[in-house]
């Protein structure tokens, strides 16, 4: 049978690649951005507006919906697919890092993590084994290792015991997706992904990656960053990863980022992302745009008639034309506190980033990425993205 999960490269620049990458949900232009639907939807987003913003795969997360409505609940209704009404592809996080993030007295032991639930406490335990099982039974095309991500900074003694952890940890995940016969719980291929972890110390990140590498992943994701560290330094940390990831399988940078930082990281080989920064900051009134962020809420925008961004085909800015919301409109529905506003602008954002990474693969297979990613960041200047 052919693999469900191929990754076909169409082209490279330099370290940076186009590719599309295959799933029994459909296939996925790379690179690529997916919205986050943590606890079953992508906030405010309806199924069909994410599709025609050019959304391809999105994500959800274990910890939340093992928590609520819990995984079974979720299988009984059909799965993610059905429940999120999404037929393209999803990936689910692990947990690991949720747990550490949002539960309260979360504590780790090679057997896995203990921590009492945000939302009711509840005392739980997420083996990888248990987060395989989980993630089985929510049923997304791909699913990630249980790892351990430490904050940074962090002394190399306890990185190294991370990392070799996460390693440990990865072939346990590995040992029960084979036990499942690397199938959903509704019968369907479901692959999953190896973490490198090793904040960023390049020799801490190369241990990692050879450590995960025999295991022969369809795909290893780059864990540990932007949890402290500096844009530079995490440019520089990717630079010395991707070289030990294998050429023909998807990299997923984790949690990741700013538009700059996304641009830079495909620079360095990455090929997807996710990140809740467009939906978040949108349904803050921040937005993304050609000539940098702007916040809608600010009172110069009060009396003005322009969208957004002239150059945004999004449903807020419609390029200007006939039924686009002008920015004194959205800061108006912004201040009045109506519904209408949050959604918007997640879009708006949303179709940025999309945008943004349909064109860096137009100019990866042109082989002009390097001059798109200099024009894009000095377009942005000073109000940087
Ligand atoms: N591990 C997992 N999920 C994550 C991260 C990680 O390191 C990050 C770090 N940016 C975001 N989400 N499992
Ligand atoms: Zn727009």
């Amino acid at each position: 049978m052919s693999d469900p999960f191929a990754f076909d490269l169409a082209a490279t620049d330099g370290a940076a690649r186009a590719g599309t990458w295959s799933t029994p949900h459909g296939a996925v232009p790379t690179p690529a951005f997916m919205p986050v639907g943590t606890a079953g939807s992508v906030k405010g987003v309806m199924p069909e507006q994410l599709a025609a913003i050019g959304s391809t795969q999105i994500l959800a997360n274990t910890y939340h919906l093992a928590l609520r409505p819990g995984a079974d609940v979720v299988a009984e209704l059909g799965g993610l697919h059905r429940m999120m009404a999404w037929d393209g592809p999803i990936l689910t996080d692990s947990g690991g890092f949720q747990v550490f993030s949002l539960a309260a007295l979360a504590t780790m032991t090679e057997e896995g993590v203990r921590f009492t639930s945000h939302i009711d406490g509840a005392k739980m335990d997420l083996t990888p084994e248990d987060s395989v099982d989980v993630q089985a039974q929510l049923g997304a095309d791909v699913m990630m290792c249980l790892d351990e991500c430490p904050p940074l900074p962090c002394e190399p003694e306890r990185m190294q015991a991370a990392v070799d952890r996460t390693t440990r940890w990865a072939q346990r995940c590995r040992d029960q997706w084979d036990a499942r016969d690397r199938r959903t719980a509704g019968g369907d291929p479901q692959a999953l992904f190896g973490i490198v972890q090793g904040g960023v110390d390049p020799a801490m990140r190369e241990r990692s990656a050879r450590g995960l590498l025999p295991l022969e992943f369809p795909g290893y994701a780059i864990g540990g960053l932007s949890v402290g560290e500096a844009p530079s330094e995490m440019y520089r940390t990717l630079e010395a990863t991707t070289p030990f990831l294998p050429v023909e399988k998807p990299r997923y940078l984790m949690g990741v980022g700013t538009p700059t930082d996304l641009l830079h990281a495909v620079m360095r080989g990455v090929d997807l992302f996710d990140c809740v920064m467009p939906t978040r900051n949108g349904r803050n009134g921040s937005v993304f745009t050609s000539a940098g962020t702007l916040k809608i809420k600010n009172a110069a925008h009060a009396r003005d008639d322009s969208p957004i961004d002239l150059s945004c085909d999004c449903p807020a800015c419609k390029r200007g034309g006939p039924g686009s919301f002008s920015r004194g409109t959205l800061r108006h529905l912004f201040l009045a506190g109506e519904m209408l506003a949050p959604i918007l602008l997640s879009l708006h954002n949303l179709r940025f980033y999309h945008r943004l990474l349909a064109e860096l693969r137009a100019a990866i297979v042109r082989g002009e990425a390097r001059a798109f990613v200099a024009a894009e960041l000095a377009k942005w200047g000073g109000g940087a993205n």
